[in-house]
């Protein structure tokens, strides 16, 4: 899943595909580069970030799914039951909902469903979050939300950097068998995020990109159906070498 964010203030690629035709040419590039689907965003979710109304969330996501959906499955990124209702209208056939409360949306349309976990909400998520077990407490909150979507296609995500401390992404991560013996698909985004720059001595989001593929070749190692990401290529190129150590012909130990 390849992210693309119409945002001015998004962590790692705000303001970059402000522009609508910009935004389509990028999100073809990923799909070159060996993306399945396309996320299309129109308002940031990360720590901080103010919301946004429906209607300017609207005007950027629109276009730009309109003109990819001919071209590759496409996902909204959205909180929004109005947004994910015209989005899905568009031509998305994936709604990846953050706040994993707009399954009634995805089974109206026939689309597909991500479910995300997260502890409060962006603006302060981060500010103090505690579990009594973090991988027990986002396991069953997931499979309560996906069993009771009623939606045939569902998808489930821990949500990482939703509302946790590095220590709880370092668990989730390394427990993601936990989410993957559930039965249901697992998406994971790790991309750029910040855990993964204080990993990495400070470094800005534009450079955690090996943090970025390292975190995202685990996930699939681990069982992930998916991750989310904005370097596709790379991702890309790690995805094909774990087939080929695990694949059939590789008889290799
Ligand atoms: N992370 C972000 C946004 N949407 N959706 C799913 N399913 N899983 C994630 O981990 C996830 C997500 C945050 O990253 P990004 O879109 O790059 O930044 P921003 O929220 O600032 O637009």
């Amino acid at each position: 899943m390849g992210v693309l964010n119409v945002t001015p203030d998004s962590f790692s690629d705000g303001g970059l595909w402000l522009d609508a035709g910009g935004a389509v040419a990028h999100g073809l590039r990923m799909v070159e580069e060996g993306a399945h689907v396309i996320d299309v965003g129109g308002e940031s979710t990360r720590p901080g970030a103010d919301p946004v109304d429906a209607e300017e969330e609207l005007r950027r996501v629109l276009p730009v799914i309109e003109a990819l959906a001919p071209h590759t499955r496409v996902s909204i990124d959205t909180r929004k039951a109005e947004v994910a209702e015209a989005a899905l209208a568009a031509g998305a056939s994936l709604l990846n909902d953050v706040s994993a409360s707009l399954a009634p949306v995805a089974k109206a349309a026939g689309a597909g469903w991500v479910a995300m976990h997260m502890q409060g909400e962006p603006r302060t998520m981060q500010q103090d979050p505690t579990y009594d077990d973090v991988v027990a407490d986002v396991r069953a909150f997931l499979v309560e939300r996906a069993q009771s979507a009623g939606v045939d296609e569902v998808w489930i995500d821990p949500g990482i950097g939703f509302g946790k401390t590095m220590e709880h992404n370092l668990t989730l991560l390394s427990h993601l068998d936990a989410l993957v013996g559930t039965g249901y698909p697992v998406v994971v985004g790790t991309s750029r995020k910040s855990f993964l720059g204080r990993l990495t001595g400070g470094a800005p989001a534009a450079d955690r990109v090996e943090a970025s593929v390292a975190t995202a070749a685990w996930a699939m190692s681990r069982g992930a159906a998916m991750v989310r990401v904005h370097d596709v290529a790379p991702t890309v190129a790690a995805a094909r070498l774990l087939e080929g150590r695990s694949g059939p012909s590789s008889g290799v130990a």
